[in-house]
This record gives structure tokens, sequence and C-alpha cells, in this order.
């Protein structure tokens, strides 16, 4: 290739398959594992970048799966920027949105591993890349997911202790609202002012269940509640009805539902995911949107390994309002490291790395230990 700017010489995809600490419950579904799909850039000035693209339990939670995101990105995505200069990221992405509808998950991983390698290039952090860091030090809450309460109470117990979480969120939903309400009661009675409490319904509830719902679990000391019902009208009434915060997140798809939420019905907060939105950039818009209307703003996860937590940990960083912290502690769920260097959790907090780029290494070795067999694709 000659050319005097960089271009994407290869893409390549695998889908990496890791244990999980426990199984964690949702109301959607059950995760007993976690699949990345791991995307890498190879470009002509011999830079690389990585990009992962993950969802929680199969295609329960989501649209995309990791298989049909690899498909995405091996079919389409990829074959659509081979050749093309590498450092035109905003309109690579344009491109790519123009051949290929929706597939945010998949668009996210691209995107990350494309800022990944730039970042590198330029001997920047990502964050320096998204307008520029704020804070180097971002809270992580916990999720207790187990199912069960007192297993849920000691494992709080053992985050408090290590100084790893002091806020927790419960996912509720798949049992009956009495039993839930009961569950978050206990686990609050147990923790007391030492720990936050908040659930997660992932659209569980029926509105007239969430109105009976959401001041019980006000009583029982929640402070959060995220995504207690499936529509955004509904979300918007419930808002008004309750003053208790309300959070919107499979709702938010991007900057145009976040855009038609702040306008017409509202939510008090917004979770903030990459993957959902579309990448990066387009989780920045979202963040741009809440703040232009007055909703604060958390970070949210997809589950996510250390590749895309870290992405999300770079914009995160970057955002002028952050009033409910994250939960960008998907890796801890994992029980295999797969970077060269872990990455530091401590006093209820994650360091962002200062490297270019993303700032972190695979651990080449570990990669290919876990690289479900036959997944390994490369796009020239
Ligand atoms: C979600 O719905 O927010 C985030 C934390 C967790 O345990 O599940 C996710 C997804
Ligand atoms: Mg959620």
């Amino acid at each position: 290739i000659d050319s005097n700017y960089p271009v994407i010489e290869r893409v390549e995809t695998r889908i990496v398959d890791l244990p999980t600490i426990r199984p964690h419950r949702l109301s959607v579904g059950t995760m007993q594992s976690q699949s990345l799909m791991l995307l890498q850039v190879i470009c002509s000035d011999g830079v690389t970048g990585l990009g992962e693209g993950t969802t929680i339990a199969g295609m329960a939670y989501g649209h995309e799966s990791p298989e049909t995101m690899k498909q995405t990105v091996d079919t389409y995505l990829a074959p659509a920027i081979v050749g093309k200069d590498a450092t035109r990221i905003q309109a690579l992405m344009t491109h790519v949105g123009k051949l290929v509808k929706m597939n945010h998950f998949a668009k996210s991983a691209l995107e990350t591993a494309l800022l990944d390698a730039h970042g590198k290039r330029l001997g920047v952090p990502l964050s320096e890349l998204l307008g520029g860091r704020r804070r180097d030090r971002l809270p992580v809450a916990w999720t207790l997911a187990s199912g069960n309460t007192a297993q849920d109470i000691d494992e709080a117990e053992k985050m408090l202790a290590l100084r790893r979480h002091n806020v927790f969120k419960l996912k509720i939903g798949a049992k009956a609202i009495k039993t839930d309400i009961q569950h978050v009661a206990d686990i609050k009675k147990a923790l007391g002012d030492r720990a936050a409490v908040r659930v997660d319904i992932n659209m569980a509830w029926s509105e007239t269940q969430a109105a009976w719902g959401i001041p019980a679990l006000a009583d029982a000391g929640c402070e959060l509640v995220e995504q207690p019902v499936a529509s955004a009208a509904a979300l918007g009434r419930l808002m008004r009805r309750f003053s208790i915060p309300l959070m919107a997140d499979e709702v938010l798809q991007g900057p145009e539902s976040a855009f038609a939420i702040a306008k017409e019905s509202g939510s008090d907060v917004f979770a903030v995911k990459i993957e959902q939105s579309g990448g990066l950039f387009a989780a920045q818009r979202v963040a741009a949107i809440a703040d232009a209307a007055g909703i604060e703003l958390y970070g949210g996860t997809m589950l996510e390994g250390a590749v895309s937590t870290i992405a999300s940990a770079h914009l995160f960083a970057s955002f002028a309002n952050l009033q409910w912290g994250t939960e960008l502690f998907g890796p801890l769920l994992i029980t295999e490291e797969i970077l060269t260097q872990p990455l530091e959790y401590s006093d209820f907090e994650l360091t962002v790395p200062t490297g270019p780029g993303l700032g972190i290494t695979l651990n080449d070795a570990q990669v290919q230990r876990f690289t479900r067999p036959g997944s390994i694709h490369h796009v020239t």
C-alpha cells in the first residue's frame, strides 16, 4: 500500500469464552459465563488497536450476540474500512453507518479499536482524544445478583471489607414484587449507612406494578430505580409521580432516543453505555443531551471485559457530569485475567489508565487459551 497516511490493513475478530465467579441473575435471564467478541485492527504504520463487543446472557438482553457482532464485523464492517485512512475515525464510522443500520454493539467494538490505534499513534490516552480527561479515578458500583438474599449480603460485606465497592445495585424483577421488595429491604437493613442500595428491574414491571413497587422501594431505603418498565412514556409518567430518582437504560439506544426521551417523556438519570449508544462518540452525544436537558449521568456497563470497560472508563473520565458514578466492574465478574497488568480497583474506585490509547495490553497466552475454537477470522 502506497499512501502518505496510515491505512487499515487487516481486521481480526475472535470470540473469547470466559468463566465467571457465579451465575449472574437478571430479570431477562441468567449469565453463566461471559463471551467477548474481541476485535483487532492492524494498520500500515505498524500500529494495532483493540475493541470489544459484549452483551449479557446471549440475546436475552439486547439485539446482538457475540456471534452476530462477529458476523457483522467480518461480513460488513471490516470489508468497508480495509484500505481506508486509519486516522479519520469519525468519517469511517459515518461511512459504515450508511452501510450498516443499527448493530450498535458491533460498531462500538470497531470504533474502540480505531480509537485505541489512533491514541497509540499520537501517544495520548483515549480520554484525551475524547475531549480531555477530567478525572483519573471513577467510583464503581457492584451488582448483587446471586438470586439469594443471604448470599448477596455476604458478598456485599466482603466488598465493603475489601474497600472495593460501597454502592450496590440489586437485580430484581424475576420474582414476585413483594418478594423482591423484601429482598431489597433485608439487604439495605443489613448494610445500613455503610452502603448505598439501588435496583435494576430490566423492564420487568408493568406500569401498575411499578406504581406499587417504586414507593415501596423508596421505603426500603433504595436510592435509585433503573428501568422499571419497558416503555419510555411510562418511565416519564412514573418519574413525575414519585420523587425517588428513576434511571433510563434499555430505552437509550443512541443519541436519537436520548433526544426523544429528554424532550418528550423524561428521566431523572441516564445510564450511558458505549455499546448500546453505538460507540464512544455516540455515547458522548447521549451525555451532551442529558447535560443540556438537566438529566443526571451514570456510567453503565454491559458486563464487559477489560477492553470495553476501559474504553468506557476513558469516556466517563471526560464527562462534565457523572453524578451517579459508574458500574464498571465487569472484569471483576470474570475469573480469568486477560491483561498483562490487572486493572487497579481500590478504595471503591477504578483508576483510568494513563498510557496511549486504551492503555492496556492483552495477555496473548490467556486470550489464546480461552479463544473459542475456530472463531478467529481475518479480513484483509
Ligand atoms: C444493566 O441492565 O444495567 C449492568 C450491571 C449488571 O449487573 O448488569 C448490567 C446491565
Ligand atoms: Mg440496566
